[in-house]
């Protein structure tokens, strides 16, 4: 076991488990991150409810959210680092995770800080319905990370993440890989959407994405309606071209904006200890 607060001794944990051979495209990496994210983007501005802060995902009402299928990997993943260091918490070990692989990935450094909390039981649980639905457009995008705080340049950055990973039919019903490298950050997924040609495909599940074929690739490349969307639509647009166009941009911004993502719903003194997390009583407000 680490000295409580050796989060040095954490980072190197997460990334030697990494390197999963049989797992997906043999990191676990893209699923960690999603991990850290889905934890974070229940957030609610206005009733300052949900976010990384936490765990929640390890009761039902959240883990179970058919939004969040698939994550149970990541938590598998990452339980043996929480056995080697007991006196981190679930909420701080997951968004560290993200953090983390991103940096392993060849992603930039992204700023985190310590001290969420865990629930101790799920009634201050954000409902389900926060996440975005890859299905929908512009519209439901702007809404689900206006509600967050976001802006347009902020959610086009944050959406660089799909660079990393991929979709399964058996989670979220969509299928394949966004980049023909997906455990390698870069600016790909931006310059694919900008630059290749996209027709919508319905899957035999009924799903409908958009594809890419290429004879060179073993499988479609794809985008999701919702990736698809920041393409068409005339603010999201301009910052798609921006980051096609400029990987330091894009590492950029989206080490700035991950950052924010995992601080939302935190409020720290000057010190950065966390003010409204309590342990005890497992919510936010004081
Ligand atoms: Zn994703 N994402 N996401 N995303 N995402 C998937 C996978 C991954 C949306 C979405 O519907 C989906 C952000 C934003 C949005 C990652 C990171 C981030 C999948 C596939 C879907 C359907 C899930 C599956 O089947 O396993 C939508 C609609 C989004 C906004 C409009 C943001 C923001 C992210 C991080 C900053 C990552 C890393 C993956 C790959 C996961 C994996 O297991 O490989």
């Amino acid at each position: 076991m680490s000295k409580p607060g050796d989060y040095a001794a954490v980072r190197a944990d997460i990334a030697a488990l990494l390197h999963q051979p049989e797992y997906d495209d043999g990191s676990a990496g893209p699923v960690l991150v999603r991990l850290a994210w889905h934890s974070a983007g229940t957030y609610d501005a206005a009733t300052d409810t949900g976010g990384s802060n936490g765990a929640g995902m390890r009761y039902e009402s959240e883990g179970g959210d058919p939004a969040n299928a698939g994550l149970q990997h990541a938590r598998v993943f990452l339980e043996p680092v929480k056995s080697a260091h007991p006196w981190i918490t679930y909420a701080d070990l997951w968004t560290l995770a993200g953090v983390v692989a991103i940096r392993e990935m060849g992603g930039p450094d992204i700023q985190w800080l310590p001290g969420r909390t865990d629930f101790t039981d799920d009634s201050k649980l954000p409902p389900r319905g926060r996440l975005p639905d890859g299905a929908q457009g512009a519209e439901h995008i702007r809404f689900i990370f206006g509600r967050m705080g976001f802006s347009d340049q902020e959610i086009v950055a944050l959406s660089g993440a799909h660079n990393l990973g991929r979709c399964h039919s058996d989670r979220s019903g969509f299928h394949g890989a966004w980049v023909s490298n997906p455990t390698r950050m870069s600016n790909s997924y931006f310059r694919l959407l900008t630059s290749l040609d996209w027709t919508r495909k319905t899957l035999p599940n009924g799903v409908e994405q958009f594809v890419h074929h290429d004879d060179d690739l073993d499988e479609d490349l794809m985008m999701l309606p919702t990736d698809m969307a920041l393409l068409s639509d005339p603010h999201f647009a301009p910052w798609v071209r921006t980051y096609a166009q400029d990987k330091e941009k894009f590492f950029h911004d989206f080490a700035a904006v991950f950052a924010k993502l995992v601080e939302l719903g935190i409020q720290r003194d000057a010190d950065g200890n966390i003010t409204n997390a309590d342990n005890e009583r497992g919510g936010y407000h004081s």
